[in-house]
């Protein structure tokens, strides 16, 4: 869309759901692989307002509005808590979804498109290549987002993506896909393709271990990469943990893997020169020494004795979903460039390859942690 037809939409989104002042600028900060997002920034009599105006992506969320009552009822559970903490400025703390009048939270475009307006959180920034300060405090938001909903029903939310973390279902889909070849591909990348299948008994471990009620299914974000944190530009403390969409059941090793294959690889989830793709053992450290205080206490101890083997399962999920996108010819997360799907693919089995032999380190720094709880 260009920036006239975006400025005379926002326009309509504004007066649709009565928000304050009138378009003065607009910057795309979206660098989701999914959903368009913008931050609008509005003139009122006394200054200015900013608002987030994102795009949600239809073909991989088919159901919005189910989207944001899970949101909705996520993000209440955890301002009754904060409040009863004695936290004041709790807005700072969550997202907030904006409704119209008549109660809904969407603009629906004659195209069928769906817009949604969220509270910006002032003074705050994400970062898309954390540090160690920044994975520590992320693991410490990520960890204290399940500590906070860890007495919420979880079977009560609405699945908004059906075996969004099933790697057995992943799987299948990557075999699928081989198999179609749709777009003549898979000569190119048999070498990738046979390495995903010959890891498949890791892949679907914790998958098992759920299906065996030895894993138990509690409220996840299911996205955990840093940049989904807020922190304060002053302090740099963590403040909100963002973009809900995935919030559903689900596994808390699932959370810890993913945030870890994300930030704890140094040189990014789509480098193509693989020398810098690796997992930074100081960063997965971190990031465990803040998460799992945080969570001790309120899971199990297969659950905590299982993060590990979540980085690996993830990261190998991950690598499948590359794989079989760019198999079916990049049909579901954004290209930024031609064969992005199979550099992603590449540098997630470069890091799995790391990870499988960094596990017993892992596991040992994760025990380290434990014991001094
Ligand atoms: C997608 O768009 P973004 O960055 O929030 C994807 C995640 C992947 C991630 C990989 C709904 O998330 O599952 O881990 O790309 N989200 C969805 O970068 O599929
Ligand atoms: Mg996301």
């Amino acid at each position: 869309m260009s920036i006239t037809e975006l400025h005379s939409l926002f326009e309509t989104v504004i007066s649709e759901f009565r928000l304050q002042g009138s378009i003065n600028n607009i910057v795309c900060i979206g660098r989701g692989n999914i959903n368009d997002t913008y931050l609008a920034q509005t003139l009122v009599e006394n200054g200015e307002r900013e608002y987030i105006f994102q795009r949600v992506n239809h073909f991989v969320f088919s159901e919005p509005q189910k989207i944001a009552e899970n949101v909705i009822r996520v993000t209440e559970h955890i301002e009754n808590k904060l409040k009863a903490r004695g936290v004041t400025d709790v807005r700072r703390h969550v997202m907030h979804y904006y409704r119209k009048p008549d109660g809904s939270y969407f603009h629906i475009t004659e195209n069928g498109d769906y817009w949604r307006v969220l509270s910006c959180i002032y003074n705050a920034h994400s970062v898309d290549h954390a540090d160690i300060a920044h994975l520590r405090s992320s693991g410490i938001a990520f960890g204290e987002f399940q500590n906070l909903l860890s007495d919420f029903p979880s079977e009560t939310l609405y699945t908004t993506i059906p075996d969004f973390h099933n790697t057995k279902k992943r799987y299948e889909s990557l075999r699928a896909a081989a198999e179609k070849d749709v777009m003549g591909r898979l000569q190119n990348v048999r070498g990738e393709y046979e390495y995903l299948l010959s890891m498949e008994e890791h892949a679907i471990k914790l998958c098992e271990m759920q299906e065996k009620g030895i894993l138990k299914c509690r409220v996840v974000h299911n996205d955990t990469k840093c940049n989904n944190v807020m922190f304060d530009n002053v302090t740099g403390e963590h403040l909100a943990v963002i973009d809900l969409d995935t919030v559903m059941q689900g596994l808390v090793a699932n959370d810890f893997g993913d945030a870890v294959r994300f930030a704890a690889n140094p040189g990014g989830e789509d480098n193509e020169d693989l020398s810098r793709v690796y997992l930074d053992l100081d960063y997965y450290t971190a990031f465990a020494e803040g998460f799992v205080p945080q969570i001790i206490g309120k899971v199990t101890d297969e659950e905590i004795e299982t993060l590990p083997d979540g980085v690996l399962s993830i990261t190998l999920e991950l690598a499948a979903r590359f794989l079989t996108d760019y198999l079916n010819g990049d049909k579901y997360f954004k290209c930024k460039k031609i064969n992005h799907n199979l550099f992603r693919t590449r540098a997630q089995i470069a890091l799995a390859k790391d990870v499988f032999g960094k596990m017993p380190e892992m596991r040992a720094r994760l025990q380290t942690i434990v014991d001094s709880i």
